[in-house]
C-alpha cells in the first residue's frame, strides 16, 4: 500500500475516532436502542454481578450500553447521568447509592425527553414523575425473612434472651433503610428480642471486620446474634469472631443478606445459619423495560423479582450454584 493511502485511512479513523467521542449515539446504529447505565461501584460480589448480568443482558438483547462505574460516589453518578443526556442515548437507568439528592439532574433528563429506570435501589423525591419505574429487591421483606428466622431460632433453641448487633449497610440506602425496618418489625413485641447496637457497615467486607472488631470489644459474649445486611459484610466479621475465640453458627447466630456463591459455601459449613437470597439478576427486566420505553408502551411502576431465604433449618448441601 502506498505510503500517503495509508495516511489517509489513518487521518480518516481519527477523524472518525474524534467525531464519535462527540456523541455515542454516532457510533450506535439509528434502530438499536442506546441505554446509559449508572452502576454505583465494584463494593461487593453482589454488585460485581449485577454489573455483569446488565452487560450479559444487554448484549442479548442488542442494546448498545454505555456503562459507567461511580466507585461509590453519588456526584460521580450524577455526572454520568449528564453525560448521558448530553450523548441523548434513548433511556437511562441507575441504582442510586442513597435515597437523596438526585431531583435537579432527573429533571435536567427529564426536560430532555429521555426515560429514566431505577434499578435496584430506590430514590426519596418530593417530584412527581421523575423516574418511570423500579426493577429491584422488597427489601423490607428481605428484612422480615431474617427477622422472622430469629424467632424460629430463638423457639428451636429456647432462648429466653436475645442480644443482637446489627452492621447495616450504607447509611441512607433503601436496602439499609428497608431491611432494618422489616427486621424490627418482624421482632417488634417479642419480649427476648434486645438490640444492642446498629452501626453502619457501608456493605463493604474491610468496614464489616472494623465494625465486629468494635462490637466484639464493646459487647462480647452478651452477643448472640450478628444481623448484617450483606454478605461482603458478614465474610469480613466472620473472622473477627473467630479471633474473638468465638464459634459462629452456634456461639452467635449469623444472619446475612445477598445469597453470593462465598456466603452459601460458608452456610454450608455451618458458620453463618441463614442467608437471605437478593438477586443481582436484573439485566433481563431492565432491557425489556427499556425496549417497551422506546416503543412507547406502558411498563409497570414497580418489578420486585422472587426471592428465597437459605436456612440451617433444611440441609443447605442442596444449594445449587449462585452465579454471583
Ligand atoms: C441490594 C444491593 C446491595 C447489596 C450489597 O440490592 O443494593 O448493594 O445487598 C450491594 O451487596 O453493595
Amino acid at each position: 500500500m502506498k505510503l500517503g493511502k495509508r495516511y489517509g485511512i489513518l487521518l480518516a479513523a481519527v477523524m472518525l475516532l474524534l467525531a464519535g467521542c462527540g456523541s455515542a449515539r454516532e457510533e450506535a446504529s439509528d434502530q438499536e436502542l442506546l441505554l446509559g447505565f449508572s452502576q454505583i461501584g465494584s463494593e461487593s460480589a453482589w454488585r460485581i454481578g449485577n454489573t455483569k448480568d446488565i452487560e450479559e443482558q444487554a448484549a442479548a438483547y442488542g442494546i448498545s450500553l454505555m456503562l459507567e462505574n461511580a466507585n461509590q460516589k453519588q456526584e460521580n453518578q450524577i455526572d454520568a447521568i449528564r453525560r448521558f443526556i448530553a450523548y441523548k442515548v434513548d433511556v437511562i437507568a441507575f441504582s442510586p447509592i442513597v435515597e437523596e439528592g438526585w431531583d435537579n439532574v432527573l429533571r435536567e433528563a427529564k426536560e430532555a425527553g429521555i426515560p429514566v429506570i431505577l434499578v435496584d435501589r430506590d430514590i426519596s423525591t418530593e417530584t412527581e414523575g421523575l423516574t418511570t419505574c423500579l426493577i429491584g429487591a422488597d427489601f423490607y421483606a428481605e428484612g422480615v425473612m431474617a427477622g422472622e428466622y430469629l424467632l424460629r431460632k430463638a423457639d428451636a433453641l429456647g432462648l429466653e434472651q436475645v442480644n443482637i448487633v446489627e452492621i447495616t449497610g450504607t447509611e441512607n440506602s433503601t436496602p439499609m433503610r428497608q431491611r432494618q425496618a422489616g427486621f424490627l418489625d418482624a421482632i417488634a413485641g417479642d419480649e427476648r428480642m434486645h438490640i444492642l447496637e446498629s452501626i453502619d457497615g457501608d456493605f463493604l467486607k474491610s468496614r464489616g471486620a472494623e465494625c465486629m472488631r468494635y462490637l466484639l470489644e464493646t459487647y462480647g459474649e452478651d452477643i448472640d446474634v450478628v444481623y448484617s445486611h450483606n454478605d461482603e459484610m458478614t465474610l469480613g466479621a466472620l473472622p473477627e469472631i473467630e479471633n474473638a475465640g468465638f464459634t459462629p453458627g452456634s456461639d452467635m447466630i449469623i444472619i446475612s443478606i445477598d445469597g453470593g456463591q462465598e456466603a452459601i459455601d460458608v452456610l454450608k459449613s455451618g458458620r453463618i445459619n441463614c442467608v437471605v437470597e437478593c438477586t443481582p439478576k436484573l439485566g433481563k427486566e431492565l432491557m425489556e423495560t427499556a425496549l417497551k420505553l422506546q416503543a412507547g408502551e406502558p411498563v409497570d411502576a414497580l418489578i420486585h423479582p422472587t426471592e428465597a431465604i437459605f436456612t440451617d433449618e433444611t440441609d443447605p448441601q442442596s444449594i445449587g450454584p449462585r452465579g454471583y
